[in-house]
């Protein structure tokens, strides 16, 4: 089954609702004041069913808007969702103010596809219809609306003249219509709250993109809020799920209807950011009463959101204005935090007077701050250019050393994981992006951090003759990298063999503790002192004691020696040569061969240390699963 959103369009009495009415049989003016004054005031709804030439189904959900120019707003938050629209114009007045003002919204939000109706057929003659045509024709030239890509049905919805012609023009477009993407993100703004006695809050909206289950834990944007789905609804029906393109209620545990309003989405829990910042391509209407301003406050509208929206030029090239009918990359910055997504589109109103002036399309609804006005175009341009790929390219590029995450690229794009992956292989297979578990960076982020490090290394040691190399963490945080890139770089570099990692330290390679001579001497002695003494060590502070340097500088020569692994301390008092261990190791893995097991006694004898010294060194063996104590004993590994 195949489900649309159709919108109604146009001036105020045209015949919007008796339109919808006589195709669908529901009254969409449900407000009691709507139906008192007889002139819609709020969003209205209706649906119906119409049968396919395949003979499957076509779900048909109508959002029937406000004409009145001081509704616009309502009119505003019901269009965001729409496949198809119909605009309406009366016969008997022809094209109006809000015709056009409706007409415009359209081009800007980017609806494809929709029927010109000329209603209340019945209340002019055939030589008034023609002009009428005519009229409509013109105004239609060049536009999306443009006959016969999209036809001109004269109808009346009060005879039924000319209302089977309009069924089939839907069915025939609706065939064209390329469905939401259900396997999308979930997103659906709301734009009724209510209570139903006996359910509790309630909520409806077109289910822009995505699928939503009945027991589903959702998210309210901005305000944060986790709710549980107890039922669904598409088109009045109790349903298991919906699916992007279809009119949705859903009965939400968790919130009262106080805590929810219009303008307010759904999502799924912690996937999506908001933002009061947005990038987007503006294009300011040729009908726009005047110029805009760098830093103008403008009304700003999209899906059922308002707020309010302060715009600044990114190109210096507008030269701090725009002129009716210019386009350009702004960034917009919003007086509330809303959830938006590239690729959605808005509409901007001038505060007074108050009439539309512009719209356009988020391109980065996360944008950086202080980056590089080149780096952030780049994304800009991809984003406009609409390639997944290079979108995907110039986000991680501009995350620079950081590199992107899955989840932020999930969070920027609203695209899943699986698309994001799919759109990353390319640049992947080919080297230009680099992909560290769930860490993207680009290959030319990686190259210059190598050379960086490589640069701060030599410099470090230059200035730090006594010490073997830079701690790992320091060197992370002065680049701020995640521990991902940190490892990447170290083993790049490694690998190429241009620094070494010795412990927590990276130094250039072939780079040991440059010593003056006198130092160089002392290390020796002390080396030379561990490496004779076998396992029967002297103590550290003897050997010290012995030396030519000042205490501080052999304990400084020690914490190297410790460092770089030449000596091993096993415990508070005892520091071993490290081929004395090695030693060790190779004796007990000997032993192995006549006897599994070894205790204190045979461990004095084969190694003719004291039992001070045998039970720390056996634990030590213990430690490094060389040996492991069974009672009294220990079982050799
Ligand atoms: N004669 C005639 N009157 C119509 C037709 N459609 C609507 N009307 C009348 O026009 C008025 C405005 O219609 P409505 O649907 O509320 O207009 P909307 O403001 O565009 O929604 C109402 O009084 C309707 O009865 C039609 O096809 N023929
Ligand atoms: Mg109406």
């Amino acid at each position: 089954m195949k489900s649309i959103i159709v919108g109604t369009a146009g001036h105020i009495d045209h015949g919007k609702t008796a339109l919808v009415k006589a195709l669908t049989g529901i009254d969409a003016d449900r407000l009691e004041e709507e139906k008192r004054r007889g002139i819609t005031i709020d969003l209205g709804f209706a649906h119906t069913e119409l049968p396919l030439p395949n003979r499957e189904v076509l779900q048909l959900g109508f959002v029937d808007v406000p004409g009145h120019e001081r509704f616009v707003r309502n009119m505003l938050a019901g269009v965001g969702g729409i496949d198809l629209v119909l605009l309406v114009i009366a016969a008997d007045e022809s094209i109006k103010p809000q015709t056009r003002e409706h007409f415009e919204i359209l081009q800007l939000l980017g609806v494809q596809r929709g029927i010109t109706v000329l209603t209340k057929s019945d209340a002019v003659d055939s030589e008034t219809l023609d002009v009428v045509r005519l009229e409509v024709e013109d105004f239609l030239r060049g536009t999306f609306l443009e006959p016969p890509k999209a036809p001109i049905v004269a109808v009346s919805s009060l005879t039924g003249a000319g209302l089977e012609d309009l069924k089939r023009a839907i069915v025939n477009i609706a065939d064209h219509v390329v469905a939401r993407d259900a396997s999308a993100l979930l997103r659906l703004p709301i734009d009724r709250v209510f209570t139903i006695k006996g359910f509790g809050t309630v909520v409806t909206g077109t289910l822009i993109s995505g699928s939503v289950r009945r027991e589903e834990e959702l998210e309210v944007d901005p305000i944060g809020r986790r709710v549980r789905v107890r039922g669904v609804q598409v088109h009045g029906i109790t349903a298991d799920r919906a699916l992007a393109g279809q009119r949705t209620a859903l009965n939400l545990a968790g919130a009262s209807p106080e805590d929810l309003k219009r303008g307010m989405m759904l999502a799924p829990p912690e996937k999506l950011n908001h933002t009061r910042n947005v990038d987007a391509n503006l294009h300011l209407l040729a009908s726009a009463p005047r110029i805009l301003k760098d830093g103008a406050r403008v009304h700003f509208y999209a899906y059922a959101v308002e707020t309010i929206g302060e715009i600044h030029f990114r190109k210096s090239a507008v030269g701090g204005q725009m002129s009716p009918g210019e386009a350009t990359f702004v960034r917009i910055r919003l007086a509330e935090p809303t959830l938006l997504l590239p690729g959605d589109r808005f509409i901007i109103r001038q505060l007074s007077p108050v009439v539309t002036i512009g719209g356009g399309v988020v391109l980065d609804a996360a944008p950086i701050p202080r980056l590089k006005r080149a780096t952030g175009d780049s994304l800009l341009e991809a984003a406009a250019s609409g390639d997944a790929g290079a979108v995907l390219g110039a986000r991680i590029a501009r995350r620079w050393y950081r590199g992107l995450t899955m989840a932020q690229a999930v969070a920027e794009t609203g695209w899943r994981k699986e698309v994001i992956q799919a759109n990353l292989t390319a640049s992947v297979a080919k080297g230009g992006v680099l992909r560290f578990g769930d860490l993207f960076l680009s290959s030319t982020a990686m190259s210059e951090l190598e050379a960086v490090v490589l640069q701060t290394l030599s410099s470090f040691h230059a200035k730090n003759p006594l010490v073997p190399g830079i701690g790992k963490e320091t060197l992370r945080e002065q680049f701020s990298l995640t521990q991902e890139v940190l490892a990447a770089v170290t083993d790049r570099l490694v690998r190429t063999q241009k620094v070494e990692v010795v412990a927590d330290f990276v130094r250039l390679a072939g780079r040991g503790v440059l010593m003056k001579d006198e130092e160089a001497e002392s290390k020796k002695q002390i080396e030379d002192a561990f490496a004779m003494a076998g396992l029967k060590v002297p103590a550290l502070q003897e050997v010290l004691a012995g030396l030519k340097v000042d205490k501080v500088r052999a304990q400084k020569i020690v914490t190297l020696l410790l460092r770089d692994r030449v000596l091993i301390k096993i415990s508070d008092e005892l520091v071993f040569h490290r081929t004395a261990l090695e030693e060790l190791r190779r004796q007990i893995a000997s032993r192995k061969a006549t006897s599994p097991t070894i205790d204190v006694g045979a461990f004095k004898e084969m190694t003719g240390v004291s039992r001070k010294y045998a039970i720390p060194l056996l634990e030590y063996l213990d430690r490094e699963r060389v040996t492991k104590r069974v009672g009294d004993t220990r079982q050799i590994l």
